[in-house]
């Protein structure tokens, strides 16, 4: 029976307009019973979604099938966060029905763009992290590596931004009021979740009675890779309450309690934590990250054993990666499931887990680091704790670390090192991150068992040129042929034709189309009218002290500043460009936020200057968007403090989009820079360890001001209020914060940084020289895509081949 599809019953590179309007109309009819002339927007853009999905469905089956009977190795990816964004245009650009669904649509009377822009993004991520795991889980499908994505399924992703007098507002985000035609409901894949409880022994073994349970149950969507060769799961858990009342209680009229089940059920998977880079100890985020890991983990044993393997065979079977400690207490539980549930012993169930674990760290930041409370974890998890203490006794015993070296200290349970010595193998995402990992985040532990190593990021081509960049992605394939798309290095290709003075040209113009279309946006959504002709200064990620947006608002009003001195000046017009999202708590990031905001007002309505420069800060920074700013950008603004940004990966696009770099010796902008060549990069600032020297120095920041006549100017304004008419003092702390906290060397950086935007302004007023920058970048970044990274991770550290 199943043989069919085994090879693909339809082709669907065959599938015409009309046989895909067939099945648009199908589904219009009789999945959501609507007549054609009634349809709105969202029935078409969902008749059209069904559509695709059918599509996919076939590789999808296929490639499952294709995996239980080789008994290949299957990689899971436990992430607390997958930040997708829309999926629509993206399955028929994998599966090559772009342009038959744009036709067939135009047949229909509907607008495809308006359809794609119709569906919202899926927001289940704060930034990178998110985000990688979205490229990850495209680039396993694309080369061909069995896997399973698990997460979370929030009801509420990511918030959504307003700006209010300039000031950040934050809005629930609600994609799941609407259908979300790509997931596939599954009531008969669910597993119970406990919490709490106590634990008894039973004929000699430890059995948890945990005091509170939920249901985790599955919802997949499937991943198709490009081409439609090889079709993943992502499959993400919804809570669900085990009993709908507790029937005892509620018996004996206790109504309230007897609907405690249902009240943790539909908190658990509710809401998406927005902090993304400090943890907060609270305990609603543990249950999060043990429901997670707990339903993928007996997911992932239960499939194991239907296979008709032993349970001592799982590493041969199961690669288990950890996105940051979020999921680490997979160790415990994978520990908790093979001996209380499957009756191994502590030293063999110890070697199983091991060799199926790898971890990986995103961040060297202190705050961002993991660290439960023994209370809260013993309370939350009390056999998960004992299995903790085990681990750690057994690892003093057998290693003998120095003593300030483990798992549980000053009653805290340490998630990094519980993770790393859990893990065969941990990695860093940059090779200056994974060096400092090694130096400064597990030196003695790394020293005892050395594992860590590197697995520098990369982002998906597809998305990221192919989709969002049209222009540019037609006129590589007109250039180089087709193919790139999954051999990116292909794109060295392109480099012969730099020199080229038509392909130069043709580079310009459609980099100038992104641009225009930008601008058009911009007028409609911000009101700012901008000329496609400006210098597109871009930098768009979460708003941190540490990635410096603060450096970038100053060198804007040192400009602003300049320009009102020197009027006649033949100035390089620049639009400065900003999108982010600060964490709702994070009181600086918000300042910031509204002082780029004051400055805009400011700088926008200043008649002296016009179009020689222009700040925009559109609101609710997503993926859509940056899919919208990225292939409009002339440059890329990477400007973190050294040795804080783990890799960064927005960088990357930025790169293979055509926009130079202007940025600090950090994170991957390190390797773009050896790739790309230094003549191509706008490199300034102190590097990771001259960083650590001036912090030394307790006045770096006064001295560094003092030096600097412009930053003193600039300082000065906003102290007088010039940005904030009528409320002199609203940035007062602000600057404070310059002078005697500057815990991310401003001060220090800003004249260097003033430099090289000064050099950028000259070689963008070198047409010829900056188009042959911007055609290098997009030539030299094959690099970073992320088949790349999984190609990596598949043979350092999960061991697995392409099953294509
Ligand atoms: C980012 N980390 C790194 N964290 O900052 C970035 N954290 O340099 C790197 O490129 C990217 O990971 C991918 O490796 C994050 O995005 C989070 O979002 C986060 C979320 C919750 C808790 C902690």
């Amino acid at each position: 029976m199943g043989r069919a599809f085994d090879r693909l019953e339809h082709d669907v590179t065959e599938l015409t307009p009309t046989h895909l309007k067939a099945d648009i109309l199908r589904h219009l009819t009789f999945t959501l019973g609507k007549d054609a002339d009634h349809a709105s927007l969202y029935d078409w853009r969902m008749a059209l979604s069904f559509a695709i999905r059918d599509r996919i469905v076939e590789p999808w089956f296929a490639s499952t099938r294709k995996t239980w009977e080789t008994g290949h190795k299957r990689v899971y990816y436990l992430s607390m966060e997958f930040l997708i964004g829309r999926l629509l245009e993206d399955a028929t650009i994998n599966l090559g029905l772009r342009d038959t669904a744009e036709t067939a649509m135009a047949e229909l009377g509907q607008d495809f763009r308006a359809i794609v822009e119709d569906e919202p993004d899926a927001a289940l991520g704060n930034g990178g992290l998110g985000r990688l795991a979205a490229c990850f889980m495209e680039s396993m499908a694309t080369v061909g590596c069995p896997a399973y994505g698990y997460g979370i399924r929030y009801e509420h992703g990511l918030f959504r931004q307003r700006f209010e007098s300039g000031r950040q507002v934050e809005t629930p985000e609600d994609w799941l009021s609407q259908r979300h035609p790509w997931e596939f409901e599954r009531p008969e894949s669910a597993y119970t979740i406990g919490f709490k409880g106590e634990i008894a022994t039973r004929e000699g073994r430890e059995v948890w009675q945990p005091g509170e349970t939920v249901l985790a149950e599955a919802y997949d969507t499937p991943v198709i890779g490009w081409q439609g060769k090889w079709a993943n799961t992502l499959r993400l858990w919804g809570a669900k309450p085990t009993t709908q009342f507790d029937l005892e209680r509620f018996n004996r009229g206790d109504y309230a309690a007897a609907a405690e089940p249902e009240a943790l059920a539909r908190t658990l998977s509710r809401v998406l934590y927005p902090d993304d880079t400090t943890y907060q100890g609270k305990e609603l985020r543990l249950k999060q990250e043990f429901f997670l890991t707990s339903a993928a983990l007996q997911d992932i044993l239960r499939r194991h054993l239907a296979g008709g393997y032993a349970v001592a065979d799982l590493p041969r079977h199961v690669a288990i990666q950890m996105n940051d400690t979020h999921p680490a207490i997979a160790g415990p539980e994978l520990m908790r499931l093979l001996m209380d549930e499957h009756g191994m012993a502590f030293d063999p169930a110890m070697e199983v887990a091991r060799a199926c674990l790898g971890y990986t760290n995103h961040t060297l930041l202190p705050e961002a680091l993991e660290r439960w409370a023994t209370y809260t974890f013993g309370n939350v998890l009390p056999r998960h704790m004992q299995i903790v203490e085990r681990i750690d006794s057994w690892h003093r015993r057998t290693y003998h670390p120095p003593h300030y070296v483990g798992i549980v200290k000053h009653h805290e349970v340490r998630m990094g090192e519980l993770a790393f010595i859990m893990a065969h193998k941990v990695n860093g995402v940059s090779a200056l991150h994974s060096d400092l990992v090694k130096q400064n985040l597990f030196p003695e532990l790394e020293k005892l068992h050395p594992r860590i190593i590197n697995e520098t990021n990369g982002v998906t081509p597809r998305r990221w040129l192919k989709m969002c960049n049209r222009p540019l992605a037609g006129l590589i394939t007109d250039t180089i042929g087709e193919g790139w798309e999954a051999d990116l290095d292909r794109l060295k290709e392109l480099e012969p034709h730099v020199a080229d003075a038509e392909f130069l040209t043709a580079f310009g113009a459609a980099k100038r189309q992104n641009k225009q279309a930008l601008a058009g946006w911009m007028q409609a959504h911000c009101g700012v009218s901008v000329s496609a002709d400006a210098l597109f200064d871009v930098q768009v990620k979460r708003i941190h002290e540490y990635k410096r947006q603060l450096l970038n608002i100053l060198e804007t009003i040192a400009r602003w500043h300049d320009i009102r001195q020197n009027p006649e000046k033949d100035w390089v017009p620049r639009v400065k460009i900003f999108g982010g999202k600060a964490a709702p708590g994070y009181v600086v990031a918000k300042e910031i936020i509204h002082l780029i905001n004051d400055v805009a007002a400011v700088v926008n309505s200043d008649p002296l200057i016009g179009d020689r420069l222009k700040v925009v800060y559109p609101p609710n920074y997503n993926v859509s968007l940056a899919e919208r700013l990225i292939p409009a950008a002339d440059l890329s603004e990477q400007i973190s403090t050294a040795g804080k940004e783990a890799s960064g990966t927005g960088n990357m696009k930025f790169m293979m989009n055509g926009a130079p770099t202007i940025g600090t010796l950090d994170g991957a902008n390190v390797e773009i820079l050896q790739e790309v060549g230094a003549e191509n990069f706008f490199l300034f600032g102190l590097t990771a360890e001259e960083v650590v020297k001036r912090r030394a120095n307790p006045d770096h920041a006064r001295d560094a001001i003092l030096a600097s006549q412009s930053l003193q100017d600039v300082l000065q304004m906003i102290a007088e209020g010039r940005f904030s008419e009528g409320d002199p003092s609203r940035y007062h702390q602000l600057v404070h914060r310059v002078w005697h906290h500057d815990n991310f060397l401003v001060a220090a950086d800003f004249d260097a940084y003033r430099a090289a935007q000064a050099e950028v302004d000259a070689a963008y007023a070198d047409r010829v020289r900056w188009l042959r920058m911007a055609a290098l970048n997009t030539a030299r970044s094959g690099f970073f895509s992320s088949d790349r990274t999984i190609r990596g991770y598949m043979a350092d550290v999960w061991s697995v081949e392409p099953a294509l």
